[in-house]
């Protein structure tokens, strides 16, 4: 349902704050309710069509001292500049806690033998509820008004949408995320040159569609997948170029150029003979099941 006040929320446990990034997430829980819930907290960055409302009579200011030509003040924005996005996981599972917890991180290499024994078997260990959200855009029974194309074809379709990141607010924040029609792709090990066309599709109509919609071309845009994804139903990032989103860095991120030229070049087996070298962290289940030790 929709909530008006975090009235009945009890803070548990900070899991994560990052002051860089104005961010903080919190383990809590309503009150009279067993299940817990995650909420992440960011502060939203200036808007800069709107500054005359933030820095004319809008910011009530206090100053903290002068001293010749410097001067410094706290400042306190009006409603519309201080608002923060709130994303709430109600009712959280044990592993969302886990994920927004801080923790210790370690760089794995996933060898080809890993994946067959131990990740693939791990991704098929999956309750399909775990994709819940997936299905529900698939079959527009969820975010329909957020949709921003698609592509019905079972085979090379893809669904386009503002990430659950974005608050569509400031295009050099734009993150966007396609979701392919196929289920039976579930990462990056599962490509082969069967898939060249769908990635391609995926590329040049998420561009058109974004550059359409949001008036961003195709060279602003970094677009990447995921290794190893939280989600194992195969997407792709994509992410204003001038925005360094967090999840953008080596050893998570691969760009989908990277991706179809490799398979290109050195054959479509290239993703699934290769060492993945990746950041992993100690909640992440993968730790235990492939023997993170540091
Ligand atoms: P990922 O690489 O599997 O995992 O990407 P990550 O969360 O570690 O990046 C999944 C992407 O889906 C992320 O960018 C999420 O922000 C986004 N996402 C997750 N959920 C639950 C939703 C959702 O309900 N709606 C939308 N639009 N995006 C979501």
């Amino acid at each position: 349902g929709t909530l008006a006040s975090f009235k009945d929320f009890v803070v548990v446990e900070v899991l994560n704050d990052d002051p860089l990034a104005k961010f903080i997430a919190l383990l809590g829980r309503f009150v009279d309710r067993d299940e817990v819930a995650v909420l992440l907290l960011n502060r939203k960055p200036f808007n800069k069509d709107s500054l005359s409302s933030l820095v004319g009579e809008g910011l009530e200011l206090q100053q903290d001292f002068v001293n010749d030509i410097y001067s410094k003040y706290v400042g306190k924005p009006p409603p519309e500049h201080s608002t923060v996005t709130v994303d709430l996981i109600y009712p959280a599972t044990e592993k969302h806690v886990k994920k927004y917890r801080q923790q210790r991180r370690c760089m794995m290499k996933e060898t080809p033998e890993m994946y067959e024994g131990v990740v693939l078997p791990y991704i098929n260990s999956f309750p399909p509820a775990a994709l819940q959200w997936v299905y529900n855009i698939l079959g527009k029974k969820k975010e329909v008004e957020r949709l921003i194309f698609e592509d019905s074809d079972p085979q090379l379709g893809f669904m386009l949408h503002p990430d659950l990141k974005w608050d569509q607010q400031q295009v050099d924040q734009l993150y966007c995320l396609a979701v392919v029609h196929r289920r039976d792709v579930p990462c990056l090990r599962a490509l082969d040159l069967t898939h060249l066309e769908l990635l391609e599709n995926i590329r040049d109509k998420g561009c058109k569609a974004i550059q359409d919609k949001y008036g961003v071309p195709a060279n602003s845009l970094r677009i990447f997948v995921h290794y190893p994804p939280s989600y194992w139903h195969f997407h792709v990032h994509f992410v204003h170029a001038a925005f360094a989103a967090p999840g953008t860095a080596a050893g998570k991120a691969i760009l989908l150029d990277d991706v179809i030229d490799n398979m290109k070049i050195f054959g479509g087996d290239y993703w699934r003979k290769r060492t993945l070298t990746y950041q992993l962290g100690e909640a992440d289940d993968l730790w235990k099941l492939l023997g993170a030790a540091i």
